[in-house]
């Protein structure tokens, strides 16, 4: 008896348009970076602290999703950079297919490194690739230290967990050195980093991470 189960069968489809998103951004040698977290994280904010550090050598363009509002696509817009707005209409994540419009929306020939801020989910964006090249995770000190082994998959999945808010530190209680512990259990090749996208400690060495990123993948 054959049996097919609703949500392996949807992530299998997805699984090939990723590819092909995969096979189309690699033509154009674009590096694409793929941002989750839980809503308010500092995924918006993160992008209009690291842009300004990266645009004299980088064309950036940005894939905004957000379940209702283009409001985070304007906060981009005011940088001057390409954004293309995905609003899901109440789906909890990006998927391959929304970012294969987008990328048939936005020109490619102008963009070496695309930013791609998911909907805010600690759940759901973990489980459909989108076609990047790596997942970049953030988890704010105001969410809590526990958040490693209560939602594993985020943190399995991603290449860089950024631990934002740093500076709100002393007036919460977040264990750092365990919830660093805690996500090296889930993925012992994470590379964590603490930044604050308020005081911009961090920023520039983060934007140091992407720009050695670009240059492996691409050369400089
Ligand atoms: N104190 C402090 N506040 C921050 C920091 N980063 C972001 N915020 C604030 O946190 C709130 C949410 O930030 P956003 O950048 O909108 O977060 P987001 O992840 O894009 O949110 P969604 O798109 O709704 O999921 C805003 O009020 C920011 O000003 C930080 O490092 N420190
Ligand atoms: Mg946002």
């Amino acid at each position: 008896m054959h049996e097919i189960h609703v949500g392996e069968d949807l992530r299998n489809k997805n699984r090939e348009i990723a590819a092909e998103n995969r096979d189309h951004l690699s033509e154009h040698r674009i590096v694409t970076l793929n941002l989750m977290s839980a809503p308010g994280a500092g995924k918006t904010s993160l992008l209009v602290k690291t842009i300004p550090l990266l645009e004299d050598k980088y064309r950036i363009g940005v894939i905004e999703g957000d379940l209702q509002t283009n409001r985070d696509a304007e906060r981009i817009e005011a940088l001057g950079i390409q954004v293309f707005q995905i609003q899901t209409g109440g789906v909890c994540h990006l998927d391959a297919a929304m970012v294969h419009s987008a990328l048939h929306a936005l020109d490619l020939s102008e963009i070496d490194i695309l930013l791609i801020e998911n909907v805010g989910n600690l759940v759901c964006p973990a489980e459909f690739e989108l076609g990047e090249d790596a997942r970049i995770m953030l988890l704010s000190v105001s969410e809590g230290d526990d958040k490693p082994k209560k939602y594993p998959l985020m943190f399995r999945e991603s290449s860089v967990l950024l631990l934002n808010k740093i500076d709100l530190l002393e007036h919460v209680d977040f264990d750092i050195e365990k919830a660093k512990r805690e996500a090296l259990e889930i993925n012992p090749s994470l590379e964590i980093r603490e930044v604050s996208c308020r005081t911009g400690a961090g920023i520039d060495e983060w934007a140091g991470w992407i720009e050695r990123f670009y240059t492996e993948r691409k050369g400089s």
